[in-house]
């Protein structure tokens, strides 16, 4: 079952740390957000899924130290990137291959974050136009595909 649940909002705690506030949510309450949460085991489930929604385009993106020459400042300047809140214009799919890592996704109702952990075989589908952002989690490695329309 994966994980969502309200992030606590502690802003000087490092964003790659859980965040748990403690309360949970539900696949529907996500629904409501307009993102839908499905376990897919394999490629050819997520290549159904792509072809069903009309999606033309996809990359893998692999984000570790690693991929960064160890350089920490370099990964940091990637990761604060990513934890920018921002919106698409298209719908978008994210597909964790391996590793793990969160996407909060924005309650305006509300005005907090829902947050989201992913792991192998986890898949997001976010609307257009829904305020959302990424991080790793201290385990500091994920590889996952993204798919555009
Ligand atoms: C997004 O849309 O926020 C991203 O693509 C984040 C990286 S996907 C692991
Ligand atoms: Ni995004």
């Amino acid at each position: 079952m994966v994980e969502a649940y309200i992030f606590d909002d502690r802003d000087e705690v490092d964003f790659r740390e859980p965040h748990n506030s403690g309360e949970a949510v539900t696949l529907e309450y996500l629904a409501e957000l307009g993102v839908i949460y499905k376990f897919l085991e394999n490629q050819d489930e997520v290549d159904s899924l792509a072809a069903a929604r009309d999606y033309k385009n996809r990359d893998v993106v692999n984000i570790s130290p690693l991929t960064f020459q160890n350089d920490e400042d370099a990964l940091l300047a990637k990761l604060n990137v990513f934890y920018q809140e921002h919106i698409h214009e298209d719908e978008e799919i994210r597909y964790c291959l391996d590793g793990e890592g969160y996407f909060d996704i924005r309650d305006s109702r509300l005005d907090r974050w829902v947050r989201v952990k992913v792991t192998n075989g986890d898949l997001l589908i976010v609307p257009a136009g829904i305020y959302h952002r990424f991080t790793l989690t201290t385990q500091n490695y994920i590889k996952a595909m993204r798919l555009f329309k």
